[in-house]
C-alpha cells in the first residue's frame, strides 16, 4: 500500500490527504512528529533529505516529496477527478493560482522559518505573527482577484482543482494564526463550500 509521511498540522501534507481522499487512493500514514523534530531525524532524512513533509511512497515504490509534485503524480496515476485541467491555458492558470499559495505564502511561513525568526533573529510572538499575517495578506490579495475573475463554485470554475486543495489548508493556517480574512470574501466563501465536501472534511487536522 502507498505511504504518506504525514503530520496532522503539516498543511502541505493536508493537501495530499485531500487529494488522496478525492481520488480514493488508499494509503498508510507514517506519523512524523514535529513536536519531536522527527522531520529532521536520520530515519526520515533517508526518505526526504530536505527534512520536510510530506513525502509520498507509491505502491510501485516511487518516492516523492514536494506536495505539488505529488499532486501532479496523483493526477497522472489516478486521473479522476482531475485536479489539473486538460486544456493548457486552464492548466497553467490553475498552476499560477495554486503556486501563489505553495510558493508565495507557504514557504515564508513554515515551521523552520518561524523558528529561525524566533531563535536566531529574536523575534517575539507579536513580530512572528505580524510576519505570518503579512505574507498571507499579500498572497491572498492576489488570489482573491484571480478567484473573482475565474472562479465559479470553486477557485477555478466549477470543478475542484489543485487551487482548492491548496486553499483549504492555507485558510486553516491563517485562522490558526488569527490572520484577518475579511478582505478576502471570495476565498472565505469558497473555503466554506470546500470544507463541506467529505474528502476535505476527512483530511482536516
Ligand atoms: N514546498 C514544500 C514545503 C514543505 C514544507 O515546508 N513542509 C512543512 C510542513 S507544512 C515542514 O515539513 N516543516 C517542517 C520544518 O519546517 O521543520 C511542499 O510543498 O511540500
Amino acid at each position: 500500500m502507498a505511504k504518506l509521511y504525514d503530520f496532522p498540522r503539516s498543511s502541505a501534507s493536508y493537501r495530499i490527504r485531500i487529494a488522496c481522499n478525492l481520488k480514493n487512493v488508499a494509503y498508510e500514514k507514517v506519523l512524523i512528529n514535529f513536536r519531536e523534530n522527527a522531520q529532521r531525524s536520520d530515519a526520515y532524512l533517508k526518505v526526504n533529505p530536505s527534512g520536510l513533509l510530506p513525502s509520498f511512497e507509491a505502491d510501485d515504490g516511487t518516492v516523492l516529496s514536494q506536495s505539488m509534485a505529488i499532486l501532479r503524480y496523483l493526477d497522472a496515476t489516478c486521473p479522476e477527478p482531475a485536479l489539473f485541467p486538460k486544456d493548457m491555458e486552464a492548466e497553467c492558470a490553475v498552476w499560477e493560482m495554486a503556486l501563489i499559495i505553495a510558493c508565495d505564502i507557504h514557504p515564508l511561513n513554515n515551521l523552520r522559518v518561524l523558528q529561525y525568526l524566533e531563535n536566531e533573529l529574536g523575534a517575539d510572538q507579536d513580530a512572528r505573527n505580524a510576519w505570518y499575517a503579512e505574507w498571507v495578506r499579500l498572497g491572498f490579495a492576489g488570489l482573491e482577484e484571480r478567484v473573482s475573475a475565474r472562479g465559479g463554485t470553486y477557485c477555478f470554475g466549477d470543478s475542484v482543482t489543485a487551487v482548492d486543495v491548496c486553499l483549504v489548508p492555507q485558510m486553516f493556517n491563517a485562522r490558526r494564526f488569527d490572520v484577518p480574512l475579511s478582505a478576502f470574501p471570495k476565498l472565505v466563501e469558497v473555503d466554506e463550500r470546500l470544507r463541506a465536501i467529505d474528502a476535505f472534511a476527512a483530511a482536516a487536522p
